[in-house]
């Protein structure tokens, strides 16, 4: 908001609208990411006086699905919770995709959204939204742990707080609470909410004792252990890292638990499932195997779900900090339930006081340096430093890992570039900076994510790779970082097309239809927008950009690099699954 806007209207009494944003404050929320207008507009009142009394404040998207996006990468980059609102009726229905996004990738999210005043509940007044109109409350129950319409003000702070502890357990993910507009602008009485809720950040940690104490029985039983990784593995890889040191596993990841790794390490093979890497693959072909360690999965098509049945039938140990993921994986030996840190500092306490050796000693383990300092082996990683043109996608990926800093948070879309980033981004970052959403898997998710992460950051590096179909359903919210002076780079893919469909298409022999888009000049469009904008057509001028000052600037840059859309991704297996509507993939993506 601008400052002529927060210029206060008259006094105002505390209402159930600034209760909810006192909350908010209380756990830290510091954006609320939404669109204004009709039935909400009592809770953006009140999100203008908290901004002016330095609490949360709204920012606001041009579409609701992508402030859903942003609160999933808000949430991302603090680990706190995202916070998105709407108006009723067609406010609310634009936010589902957002919102089943984040319930699928398991992100901590509150959705508010307005819902009719109670008085005018089924009379087709505008935007109806209650429940015998276009029911809202009901649209949301498939894409949220709680979900409830308040229908009188007294259970408003109750289903508030229910919803918050809701959203904070894992398994994480969105709830959602529909507030009648009346409810809102209701004087709550008093200044002061009923309750403190700062310990909801403090996460229960249930442990199931007697499965640890069976895992570590099975661990000292064997040898030779592979160690896997998947998406709900925060905060706990040193640990992990250092158990597969001390007992000499080789590791591997999911293609969303690889932004919780060091691909740096020589004992991580690389990515197993979508656009993964034949040493993942070659590992687990290995007969000798005894075990396999499956951290913070939940047995994805993308990931281990594509491991043959036999091999999980009897090496597999599911070890989650949520029972619920346990349902996929009903051929695992043991499933062992708790906090994923604690889990593995029992294990190396018992391991160090037995001063094991583990050895793979006999069997052939073969991994070496790749082209860009990781050790997951690249399909043409001379392409990672071809000066060919057009540029192509995997010299682009050659770039960013080794051109970029460090702490760079990635943000990577839907399209090739899942294929592209999975199997060529390689970093040394293990804190969660590679970021992707494969479980739903929308397009232009990548564009509200990086906004909401750089608001929460706005002095971290941020790297949005966009393909130019997703660009085109979402550019119009890179006015959002222009208005707050966000930095990102944004680098859009551009091959005129929607290149992963025009590769399914051929890849399967269909119809080759729909996948053509127009040549759009996206730096063009960037200026337009107030953003900066060039057009790369060769190695040689990315490597003359200075991207180190695109990080300094106060507006977002635009790369729309032309790349060379006759390179085929290493996408094999999603192809194969569509064709065979098959449940787990085969592990095997090469392109034959
Ligand atoms: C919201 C949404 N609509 C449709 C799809 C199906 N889809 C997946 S990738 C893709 C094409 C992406 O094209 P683009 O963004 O240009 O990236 P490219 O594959 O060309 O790199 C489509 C249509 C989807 N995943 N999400």
């Amino acid at each position: 908001m601008s400052h002529q806007d927060l210029v206060a209207p008259q006094e105002h009494a505390f209402d159930y609208a600034d209760l909810i944003i006192t909350y908010l404050k209380q756990l830290g929320i510091e954006c609320v990411f939404g669109v204004p207008g009709g039935a909400i507009e009592p809770f953006i009142n009140a999100l203008a006086r908290s901004e002016r009394n330095g609490g949360p404040k709204l920012v606001i998207a041009r579409h609701e699905c992508a402030a859903a996006f942003m609160a999933d990468g808000y949430f991302r980059e603090t680990g706190k919770l995202g916070v998105v609102c709407s108006t009723t009726g067609p406010g609310a229905t634009n936010l589902i995709t957002g919102v089943a996004s984040a319930s699928v990738d398991k992100s901590s999210m509150l959705v508010i959204t307005a819902q009719t005043a109670l008085p005018k509940f089924g009379k087709r007044s505008l935007q109806d939204s209650s429940e015998t109109a276009i029911d809202t409350v009901s649209i949301f129950r498939n894409c949220t742990k709680y979900n409830a319409l308040v229908s009188h003000e007294l259970q408003l702070e109750s289903k508030l707080i229910s919803a918050l502890m809701e959203t904070y357990q894992a398994p994480r993910g969105p709830v959602h609470i529909s507030i009648p507009s009346d409810i809102l602008r209701m004087p709550y009485g008093h200044d002061n909410p009923n309750a403190h809720i700062n310990y909801l950040m403090n996460k229960a940690s249930l442990e199931d004792t007697l499965a640890v104490e069976q895992l570590i029985e099975e661990i000292i039983k064997v040898n030779k252990v592979v160690i896997y990784l998947g998406h709900s593995c925060a905060g706990a890889y040193q640990q992990i890292e250092t158990l597969a040191e001390t007992i000499n596993a080789p590791f591997v990841s999911g293609p969303m638990g690889k932004r919780w790794v060091n691909e740096k390490h020589p004992l991580y093979y690389g990515v197993y499932g979508y656009a993964g890497h034949r040493s993942a693959r070659e590992l687990f072909k290995n007969d000798d195997i005894e075990l396999i360690l499956a951290f913070g999965t939940s047995i994805t098509e993308t990931g281990i779900g594509g491991l043959s049945s036999d091999l999980l039938n009897e090496k597999l140990i599911h070890i989650d900090s949520s029972v619920e993921s346990f349902s996929r994986s009903p051929m695992a030996k043991l499933h062992v339930c708790g906090h994923l840190n604690g889990i593995v500092n029992r294990l190396l306490n018992k391991i160090s006081q037995q001063s094991w050796r583990r050895t793979w000693e006999g069997i052939e383990l073969e991994c070496n340096k790749n082209i860009l300092g990781g050790y997951a082996e690249l399909i043409d990683e001379q392409k990672c430093i071809s000066d060919d043109i057009p540029i192509k996608p995997q010299r682009l990926m050659g770039y960013l890992s080794t051109q970029l800093p460090e702490d760079t948070r990635f943000f990577i879309d839907a399209g090739n570039i899942w294929a592209w980033a999975t199997h060529y981004l390689t970093t040394s970052n293990n804190s969660g900076c590679y970021r992707i959403a494969m479980g739903f898997g929308s397009m232009a998710w990548s564009m509200g994510a990086v906004i909401g992460s750089a608001m929460a950051s706005p002095d971290k590096p941020h790297v949005c790779l966009i393909g130019d179909g997703a660009w085109q359903m979402s550019s119009h919210e890179i006015g959002v970082a222009v208005d707050n002076n966000l930095p990102i780079l944004f680098i859009v893919l551009n091959d005129s097309a929607y290149g992963m469909v025009k590769f399914g298409q051929r890849m399967s022999n269909a119809e080759q239809v729909g996948w053509k888009l127009n040549q759009i000049n996206f730096a063009l469009l960037a200026q337009a927008q107030g953003a900066d904008g060039h057009i790369i057509e060769s190695p040689k001028e990315l490597m003359a950009l200075d991207v180190h000052a695109f990080f300094n600037k106060n507006v977002p840059t635009v790369l729309d690099v032309r790349i060379d859309s006759n390179e085929i991704p290493p996408m094999m297996d999603r192809v194969k699954s569509l064709q065979e509507g098959a449940v787990f993939l085969t592990g095997n993506n090469e392109i034959t």
